[in-house]
This record gives structure tokens, C-alpha cells and sequence, in this order.
């Protein structure tokens, strides 16, 4: 899907609206949370609008596989273990409708998740 006009992650994507990017690539763009819940906490988001992780799957696989592989690297870069997280839909606290999966690490992650 094309940039939305008012989708603030694709304004970040296309560098219009400032982020503290860690990473990029031909697919996805990873950036430090404004509101970190762990001492690395990074979203990784697709360059192309999707709504959430399924949509962007079922429409554009290969940038799924991006994004997971740049979460990857995120991850690697923290050192040890990690969660990635998706939210999807409102009930699962999703609040930005451009997919993003969380990448965080650097202390321990209880379970189960609230
Ligand atoms: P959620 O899964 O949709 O709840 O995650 C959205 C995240 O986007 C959340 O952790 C916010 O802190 C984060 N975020 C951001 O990093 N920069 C922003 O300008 C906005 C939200 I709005």
C-alpha cells in the first residue's frame, strides 16, 4: 500500500516526522519507542502501509520477511534474550495502525503478558 497521508509511521518512513532510527533497509525501518517499556525497546515497521503484521503478510510477504529479519538484527544488537511483539487491534493495545513489531530486550520479560 502507498504512504497515508495521516499515518504518522509513514511520515517517519519517509522522513518527515523525526526519529532516533537504529536501522533500516530496502524493507523496514527500526526506531527507538518514545515511551521505552524496557531499556531497548524498538519498533520495526515496514516501509509500506499495512494496518497490522497479518495484512502486511498477506500482501506484501517479502517485507514481512524484512521486517523479521531486521528485528533480528535489532535483537542480535541488544545482545541476548528478547520478545517481538505485535499488537493487533484495539482490545491487544494496538493505538498505531501502521504494523510495527516491538523489539524488547535488555531485562527480564515476564509471562504471561498483561
Ligand atoms: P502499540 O502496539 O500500537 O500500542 O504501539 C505503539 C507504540 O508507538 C507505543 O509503544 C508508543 O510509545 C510508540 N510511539 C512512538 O514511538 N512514537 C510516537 O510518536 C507515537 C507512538 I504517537
Amino acid at each position: 500500500m502507498s504512504p497515508s497521508a495521516d499515518c504518522l509511521f509513514c511520515k517517519i518512513v519517509e522522513g518527515e516526522v523525526p526519529a532516533d532510527v537504529v536501522a533500516q533497509d530496502e524493507h523496514a525501518v527500526a526506531f527507538r519507542d518514545i515511551s521505552p517499556q524496557a531499556p531497548t525497546h524498538v519498533l520495526v515497521i515496514p516501509r509500506v502501509h499495512q494496518p497490522d503484521v497479518g495484512s502486511l503478510a498477506e500482501a506484501e510477504p517479502e517485507a514481512a520477511v524484512g521486517l523479521l529479519r531486521l528485528a533480528r538484527r535489532v535483537a542480535d544488537e541488544a545482545g541476548g534474550s528478547y520478545r517481538l511483539v505485535f499488537n493487533t487491534g484495539a482490545d491487544a493495545h494496538q493505538t498505531v495502525f501502521h504494523c510495527h513489531g516491538h523489539v524488547l530486550a535488555g531485562r527480564s520479560l515476564g509471562w504471561p503478558p498483561g
